[in-house]
């Protein structure tokens, strides 16, 4: 039993699905690399090159005039765009028609071709790439059996790390022999937004790993079934978080024929070793939050009260409460009622028809995170009993980074995870990067690294961050947002990456490394408070299913009634104790891309792309790359491109190295590497030397041209 699994769920919060994603709010089209590459100067009139455009990010073409510093490029659609030399980057000609299976290996580093390299090799369905280690996934969103045959997976189990195409089974095949032979902890960190493939994707990698151990995948309670079938138990939960929304006929699942879902969420539920008994309670508890959500409150007959709304709503109420098996008039007054201690006396207040509707939903939300993080626990318990093993791969099914049309604590907290974990991204890429530095002893001591240190304490900082501040506000009887705004506002007036927008008084937004989001801090403080009302804990409690009592165990006395605990401070608790995993791991990452959202293959939506790229840190780990040495060739390759810019050499008899720093020095060319094998140059000198290049063909040609025509 090597296989081991944490789990991070953030379903908890009742978080809307990722496919609510507004895509075609790109926002973030600007370069990231921007005026890092020195093109300009050797962009000049035939240069091919690429350039921004609304519908497909980018567009190549060619350079028919410059002034200044204003280029018209004639595009390949054969239209005129007149852009800034600063904004265009160089389309490499000698770029192979396939397109290159590591994007490392790009002549250009760029954006464009980045996109480019994955349309391309789309398009001949060669769906996995490398960026560098990275794995990116683009889902075909057709079945492509060959991929993953029996012949397959031998082939990769024979081959070591990069000889063969990109594949999945590469990945799990490194983290596999590295684990065994040299005794290492290993997770591979799965990510993508949702319908990217991230499960699929899980599920490849573990077959492929059961495989690789000589576990043949069996029927039953093995640790590899319980792992894989514990996805589809959270996610059939995850998705009934929808029952928040009571308007809707709230509970059902787009596409998904309800009876087989059922079905293969109960055999799942037996694999993770859920038992029957327990098995009904859930279903039940699952049905009587959908009753609940049905219940509607019209005004009671005193004044501020509220009752029952029509014959409908008893019906649900009635439900509800013999489906939790408590006392149906304790659940109304639950609903309907507050108990207030004072000092003197306990006195039952009435809630207004919107105060019950609000106490409702609070129930149901309440009794959804006690089962979910019921379910979570179980699984964990179920499948941890049978690894007895030191050494673990564990699997991390993370969700992407998210930006709505309306931001709210969710969303806070999804992306506060995706920064922690994108820093992480950012060195572990820096390590590897200077892995390869130190492996061609070449010296990296002045690659300058940029990290997103700054916002993960604007957020998390102790004291003085977003989160220590909520907290303050929540433990303030009289905060509300605009106050709780106005503190962020003073307190982080100069701060790079926080900013008040115009004519607000209680939004404010970030500056993440994927771009900018704008939070409505509205619930904020009220999502950020962890309590269960007195009176739904008593009614619970009292429970005649000892499984929903189960839920909600008696209160510790001490605890006062009004105690709040922080959810903020929790999730920044498990999400540094899910960094502390993984860092007594060693990571490897694969990143899941939806190449469009029609989910319909053969479609390569640019744009949509490129966001993901941007939000998945793959175009800031191709920052990274960039401030060191973005493109390296093997010395063969090198001359081959460029002996013609120093033909000299053909004469002598030269080591390698010899020769490509010989021309690197012809050109005056500084701050490039020469390792054992390979050259190494700093962003932009590949473009350089190939305008060199580009004249000394242009002028070659133009002599023969000439030699032809005096002959004739
Ligand atoms: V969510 O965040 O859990 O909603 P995922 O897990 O990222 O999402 P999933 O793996 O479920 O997405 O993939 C969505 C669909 O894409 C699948 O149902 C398949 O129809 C399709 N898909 C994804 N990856 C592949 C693949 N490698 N081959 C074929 C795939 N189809
Ligand atoms: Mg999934």
């Amino acid at each position: 039993a090597i296989i081991n699994s944490f789990k991070f769920e953030l379903r908890r919060f009742g978080v809307i699905r990722i496919s609510n994603l507004v895509s075609s709010e790109i926002l973030l089209l600007a370069p990231l690399i921007e005026g890092s590459y020195g093109m300009a100067e050797n962009i000049m009139v035939d240069s091919h090159v690429w350039v921004e455009d609304p519908d497909v990010a980018w567009i190549d073409g060619v350079v028919v005039d410059i002034k200044a510093d204003q280029a018209t490029v004639k595009t390949n659609d054969d239209r005129e765009v007149i852009a800034n030399l600063s904004k265009l980057y160089i389309k490499d000609d000698e770029a192979p028609s396939e397109g290159v299976e590591d994007m490392t290996r790009l002549s250009y580093l760029h954006e464009p071709a980045v996109l480019e390299n994955l349309a391309t090799r789309y398009g001949l369905n060669e769906i996995y790439t490398y960026t560098g280690n990275i794995l990116i996934a683009v889902n075909p969103f057709q079945g492509l059996p060959h991929l993953y045959d029996a012949e397959v997976m031998e082939k990769y189990k024979e081959a070591s790390f990069k000889e063969l195409s990109p594949h999945v089974f590469a990945i799990g095949g490194i983290a596999y022999r590295e684990m065994i032979n040299e005794g290492r902890n290993k997770c591979i960190l799965v990510s993508g937004e949702s319908g990217s493939g991230k499960t699929e994707t899980t599920k490849v990698l573990m077959r492929y790993l059961a495989y690789f151990g000589g576990h043949t995948a069996g029927e039953g309670r093995t640790v590899e079934n319980q792992v894989l079938e514990s996805n589809p138990v959270l996610e059939a939960f995850g998705n009934a978080k929808t029952v928040k929304n009571n308007n809707s006929s709230c509970f059902e699942l787009d596409g998904v024929n309800d009876a087989e879902e059922y079905l293969a969420t109960r055999k799942a539920m037996d694999v993770v070793g859920i038992s029957e008994q327990e098995q009904d309670a859930i279903f039940r508890v699952v049905a009587a939050i959908l009753h609940l959500g049905n219940i509607e409150f019209c005004k009671g007959e005193d004044a501020d009260s509220s009752s029952l709304k029509d014959e409908q709503s008893k019906f649900h109420l009635q439900m509800t409460s013999e489906l939790l098996m408590c006392d149906s008039h304790s659940l109304e007054d639950a609903l309907c009622k507050r108990i207030m201690v004072t000092p003197e006396e306990v006195i039952k207040r009435s809630l207004d028809p919107l105060g019950a509707a609000v106490s409702r939903d609070g129930l149901a939300k309440t009794i959804y995170s006690r089962l979910f993080d019921w379910l979570v626990n179980k699984i964990n318990i179920s499948i941890g009993q049978d690894s007895n093993s030191r050494r673990l791969i564990g699997v991390l099914d993370i969700y992407g980074f998210e930006s709505f049309k309306a931001n709210s604590f969710e969303q806070f907290c999804i992306n506060y995870t995706n920064e922690k974990l994108q820093q992480h991204f950012n060195q572990h890429v820096f390590k590897m990067e200077q892995g390869e530095y130190e492996k061609e002893e070449i010296d990296w001591s002045y690659v300058e690294f940029v990290d997103n240190q700054e916002v993960v304490d604007l957020i998390e900082k102790k004291p003085g961050g977003i989160i220590a501040l909520l907290d303050e506000a929540c433990m303030l009887p009289k905060s509300t947002p605009e106050t709780f705004s106005e503190k962020l506002y003073q307190t982080f007036r100069d701060h790079k990456r926080f900013i008040k927008p115009k004519l607000t008084r209680s939004d404010f937004t970030l500056v993440h490394y994927a771009g900018d989001v704008r939070y409505q801090s509205d619930q904020f403080l009220d999502k950020n408070k962890d309590y269960v009302v007195a009176e739904h804990q008593d009614m619970l409690n009292a429970s005649k299913c000892s499984f929903v009592s189960g839920l909600f165990p008696p209160l510790p006395k001490e605890s006062s009634k009004s105690k709040f605990s922080s959810i903020g401070a929790r999730f920044k608790l498990q999400l540094q104790q899910l960094m502390e995993t993984l860092n007594h791991t060693e990571p490897h990452y694969i990143r899941c891309v939806k190449p469009n959202n029609l989910l319909q293959p053969t479609v390569f939506d640019n744009a949509n792309v490129l966001h993901q790229l941007r939000s998945g840190g793959v175009l800031e780990a191709i920052r990274v790359k960039c401030a060191g040495y973005p493109t390296n060739r093997t010395f063969i390759e090198f001359l081959n491109r460029f002996i013609i810019l120093a033909p000299e050499i053909l004469k002598g008899e030269y080591e390698a190295d010899v020769a490509c720093k010989w021309i690197l020095e012809k050109k005056g060319l500084t701050g490039y590497q020469i390792g054992k094998s390979k050259v190494f140059l700093r962003a932009g000198q590949m473009a350089e030397l190939d305008a060199h290049r580009t004249r000394v063909l242009g002028e070659a040609a133009r002599m023969i041209q000439g030699q032809v025509r005096t002959r004739l």
